[in-house]
């Protein structure tokens, strides 16, 4: 028998595929999908042959609308962006990377940032993202305060929560679905950076008198990203409050060249220095990892066109764990060319 479903969960080799009628399959990918570089991911719309009564093999993926790597989840609707006020402290550069990163991975889809823990502290960081197309909504899972909120922006999409660990992302969803088999961490583990979900898990939401088809998607917390080699355009437009500004000339990055109005700007109030500081380090290390990459050319040509003070004051990447990382971002792109390439 053949079914149509979606992949809810993913552990190991194993596939998670829910149904329509939301019994849980537990499948294997045809091996021939796999080999063919078509690589799953949670949120994937999958056709399933089934084996026995609980077991099947996916036969077929549906084309997706989207996906974002970090998390990996694919058919994204939007991506909330959870962090706490305290335990663990609140963290604008933290919050901007991730704004970044998610912008640079999935531009046209809407993106939330979620403050959780405000019953035991409330922080405001409206002013300072005012312009950055960010709304910023304020929650507490534990007292249930603003969770109406919360939900209303749920409706009818499939929503990815995002953010580093311990913010309280599964305590969200455990708010909201009581049976949801979601861990959380206590407080001692948080405090030892432990990380407590291991998988990205897509949870049905079904809050109140809604009737609609709302899912949330729990990923484990990270803070590592890596912005090396990445576009620099597209990395400005990933702050809309920088980019909307009109400059003295078209296309600046806003990134030391002369006549740039960005310091007025921030003089006046009109920007965020908070904002712009956070980019120009992420705008550094994309740059960085151009000048590793054309190691000899750099040694002739600058990248910008001139030496950025501002960027090369900045501290300098632990080499080897960059190297680490650039060889891990490699093969994460090439899977996901080899993926885009079908
Ligand atoms: N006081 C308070 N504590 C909270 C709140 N939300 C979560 N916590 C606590 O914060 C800790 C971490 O919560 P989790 O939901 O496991 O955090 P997480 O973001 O899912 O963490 P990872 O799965 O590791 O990414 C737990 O001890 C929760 O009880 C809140 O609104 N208020
Ligand atoms: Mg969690
Ligand atoms: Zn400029």
């Amino acid at each position: 028998m053949n079914l149509d479903g979606k992949i809810t969960k993913i552990l190991a080799n194993f596939y998670y595929v829910t149904d329509i009628e939301n019994k849980v399959w537990e499948c294997f990918a045809r091996a021939r999908m796999l080999k063919e570089g078509k690589y799953l991911f949670v949120g994937d719309n999958v056709e399933i042959e089934t084996s026995s009564t609980t077991q099947g093999v996916i036969v077929n993926a549906k084309e997706r609308k989207n996906k974002i790597s970090k998390p990996p989840v694919a058919n994204v609707d939007q991506i909330i962006i959870v962090f706490s006020s305290i335990e663990p402290d609140f963290d604008e550069y933290n919050l901007d990377r991730y704004l970044s990163f998610v912008r640079y991975e999935l531009s046209d889809e809407r993106c939330l940032v979620c403050i959780n823990k405000i019953d035991l502290k409330k922080i405001k960081i409206d002013k300072v993202y005012e312009k950055s197309g960010f709304e910023i909504l304020y929650v507490s899972a534990l007292t249930k305060e603003g969770l109406d909120n919360f939900v209303e922006k749920l409706k009818n999409k499939t929503s990815v929560l995002a953010g580093p660990s311990g913010v309280g992302k599964s305590s969200i969803i455990k708010a909201l679905v009581p049976h949801a088999s979601v861990q959380i961490g206590d407080l001692s583990s948080i405090k030892q950076g432990k990380h407590i979900t291991r998988n990205v898990q897509l949870i049905d939401i079904k809050y109140g008198q809604s009737n609609n088809e709302s899912f949330l998607v729990d990923t484990p917390g990270f803070t590592q990203f890596s912005f090396g080699g990445l576009n620099l355009k597209k990395v400005l437009d990933t702050f809309k409050d920088l980019k909307d500004i009109k400059c003295a000339f078209y296309d600046c990055l806003h990134n030391g060249e002369e006549d740039c109005v960005i310091d007025e700007m921030i003089k006046k109030g009109k920007v965020s220095e908070s904002r712009y500081n956070s980019y120009l380090k992420i705008l550094a290390e994309a740059q960085k990892e151009i000048i590793y990459e054309t190691k000899q050319e750099s040694k002739t040509k600058s990248i910008s066109g001139k030496k950025n003070s501002k960027a090369s004051s900045l501290p300098k990447i632990d080499q080897e764990k960059r190297a680490k990382s650039r060889k891990k971002e490699k093969q994460e792109l090439l899977k996901i060319q080899r993926e885009e390439e079908e």
